[in-house]
């Protein structure tokens, strides 16, 4: 028996398939040793990062990590989906030929990994035993103990998951090989990092980050690009980069489900976190289940059911605060276990630091030091606690990491086999203007037209381009599988065969005045136009029927304890006409970019623009609320 053997062996892998797959790589990775690990390890690999330099403590047993300073994001344009079918070309999905990227990426990992450890990482993405079981195992294999030490908090970890598999060669084989960060030309035309999800061989590659986007294969590259593929390929479900949460109603006893999708950093977190406000919080509670990622199927019962696949919270630290998410500030709390990630960090007080966490960073800057390492000290005077951009002291996607199971507001069903039964689906962004407060959508036409049209502002000022969205279908353009005018098909037939389908809106916490503050209060308020489109879902309240869908009626929102001025309330539930016979027109050109587009799709998006000519009938002011 040699030294891989008796690894494989004493880690408890008893999978052959994945033994062979450990090998294979092995072979090929050089690495010096090999070994198998499961949550239990946890201690031990902490103890172990300590020593190595690789954490820095945290007071309250948390850990801190700062990552290659060009090395701290997910990388679009580096981020591929490859199979053997011309056919699986999409507009997002940066398509390849299998057989043209995978030699090149197994170049760049040949011989990779010596003098490091392959760490085995087998893993579920999902509660045990859901219906979706059989696409939810993984193994990782990477060269970071640092990665392992995220995915034992993100994902459920252990041999044990491999054991039960109907088909036990059928796991998402994943291989995830650091680099030489420093000599990857990371930006430049001579860029050497590939992120490559060969879909259809159910194989992750990736290579040259030890980001968490990039290096936790089981979160986003097997929990939604894998996922999404498989779901196609399996005709059984939907893998979507969406929150969900419950809604209980401690007067009925009865809690209901939402789920949504919101282009990155618009609050899914704080908002799959939130805590209703204190006038609403004697009937309410919000239930946590997920902030990034939903698998959706349809149950026996004839209901959408979705559930969480993961086992953990990977959550941006910019402006997580005790206003704006107590919940997270609890979860990330002493005695989490909690990894933060490129924030700023005191080695003498053992604390850290984010932009926003309090209104100004630390007054003594003594022994602080920025997300790249170096002292806020040797700064001039005048860029130690500036605040401008450059001056930060975290990176602005600085991160936390921390278990499920440290979130206070955590679901009673977060492990549920079935998941939850979905009542509404929503889509948000931020967006400045034209996007009333919430409007509900009456059909799956119009909800699936929504959620392809979704958008958030981008940030083009200076090309005088400001006000125009970045398009980013359901929230999914950088995690798109295949291609669009499929997806959007299965949507339309999953949806479809639902026997009491959800109800879908577009909803939008981030309106501002012309001096660009917000309209509306946002975080726990949002509560409320939830709560209006689960009683229009019931049919206790009607709205007004618009162009773009139903708004609610002012005397229909439960506005107990909430100040906010009667004309900014009037304006979050009126609809622009005019910026919405524009927005129609980019539309236009958006869908027209996908082949093979439903024709429900194209009718609700003409039924729109008809709605909207009517609606304006040569006037040029805003239709008003009640
Ligand atoms: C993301 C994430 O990049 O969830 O979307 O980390
Ligand atoms: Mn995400």
């Amino acid at each position: 028996m040699d030294a891989e053997d008796r690894a494989l062996d004493a880690g408890g892998l008893r999978n052959d398939a994945a033994r062979a797959f450990v090998r294979q790589w092995a072979a090929h990775t050089q690495p010096a040793a090999v070994e198998v690990v499961s949550a239990a390890d946890d201690a031990r690999l902490v103890a172990e990062a300590l020593a190595a330099g690789e954490f820095a403590p945290v007071t309250g047993g948390r850990y801190y990590a700062r990552s290659y300073v060009k090395d701290t994001a997910r990388s679009e344009e580096r981020t591929f989906v490859a199979t053997s079918n011309p056919a699986d070309r999409g507009v997002y999905n940066n398509w390849l030929p299998a057989d043209e990227v995978k030699p090149v990426v197994e170049r760049l990992m040949a011989g990779a990994s010596r003098g490091k450890t392959m760490y085995v990482i087998p893993y579920l993405m999902a509660p045990p035993g859901t219906p979706l079981d059989a696409w939810a195992a993984g193994v990782e294999l990477t060269d970071s103990r640092v990665v392992v030490l995220h995915m034992i908090r993100m994902a459920r970890v252990g041999a044990e998951h491999l054991d039960r598999l109907a088909d036990p060669s059928h796991f998402v084989r994943g291989v995830h090989v650091t680099g030489d960060l420093e000599r990857l030309g990371q930006g430049t035309p001579d860029d050497k990092r590939y992120f490559v999800t060969v879909a259809d061989e159910r194989l992750i590659l990736h290579f040259g980050s030890s980001y968490g986007g990039n290096a936790l294969l089981g979160k986003i590259a097997h929990g939604l690009r894998q996922a999404s593929y498989d779901g196609q390929a399996s005709g059984r479900f939907l893998a979507e980069q969406f929150m969900l949460i419950g809604i209980r109603d401690k007067e009925t006893g009865r809690t209901r489900h939402i789920c949504g999708g919101f282009p990155s950093a618009s609050g899914k977190t704080n908002l799959a976190m939130m805590m209703p406000p204190p006038a609403l919080a004697g009937r309410y509670e919000v239930h946590y289940l997920g902030d990034d990622i939903a698998w959706l199927y349809l149950n026996d019962d004839g209901r959408v059911y979705a559930f969480n696949p993961e086992n953990g919270v990977f959550g941006v630290a910019k402006d997580t605060n005790e206003r704006s998410n107590a919940n997270a500030m609890a979860a990330i709390g002493a005695g989490t276990g909690t990894l933060f990630t490129n924030v700023a960090y005191n080695a003498v007080m053992q604390e850290v630091w984010w932009e926003g966490r309090t209104p100004q960073p630390p007054e003594d800057v003594a022994g602080w030091r920025d997300w790249r390492g170096e002292l806020i000290s040797d700064r001039p005077a005048g860029r130690q606690r500036s605040g401008a951009a450059g001056d930060e002291w975290s990176h602005p996607n600085s991160r936390f990491t921390t278990a499920l199971a440290n979130v206070p507001n955590l679901s009673p069903e977060a492990d549920n086999p079935l998941g939850v039964p979905i009542d509404a689906v929503i889509f948000g962004g931020r967006v400045r203007d034209r996007e009333p407060l919430i409007r509900a959508l009456t059909s799956l036409a119009e909800g699936v037209y929504d959620g392809l049209t979704l958008g958030a502002e981008a940030t083009f000022a200076a090309e005088g381009k400001d006000g125009l969205l970045r398009y980013d279908p359901m929230s999914m353009r950088p995690f798109m599988s295949y291609p669009e005018g499929r997806y959007v098909q299965r949507w339309l037939n999953l949806i479809g065969r639902a026997k009491r389908p959800p109800v879908f809106a577009h909803v939008n916490w981030f309106q501002r005045d012309a001096g660009g503050r917000y309209l509306w209060p946002g975080y726990g308020e949002n509560l409320r136009p939830l709560l209006w489109l689960l009683d229009f879902a019931d049919g206790r309240v009607e709205g007004r029927q618009t162009p773009v869908g139903v708004l609610p009626r002012k005397e229909e929102l439960r506005l107990d304890g909430l100040s906010i001025d009667a004309a900014n309330l009037d304006h979050l539930l009126s609809v622009d006409l005019v910026r919405w016979s524009l927005e129609v027109e980019s539309r236009e050109e958006h869908l027209s970019q996908f082949a093979g587009l439903p024709e429900p799709i194209w009718q609700a998006h003409r039924r729109l623009a008809q709605a909207l000519m009517g609606g304006l009938g040569g006037r040029t002011t805003r239709s008003s609320g009640t």
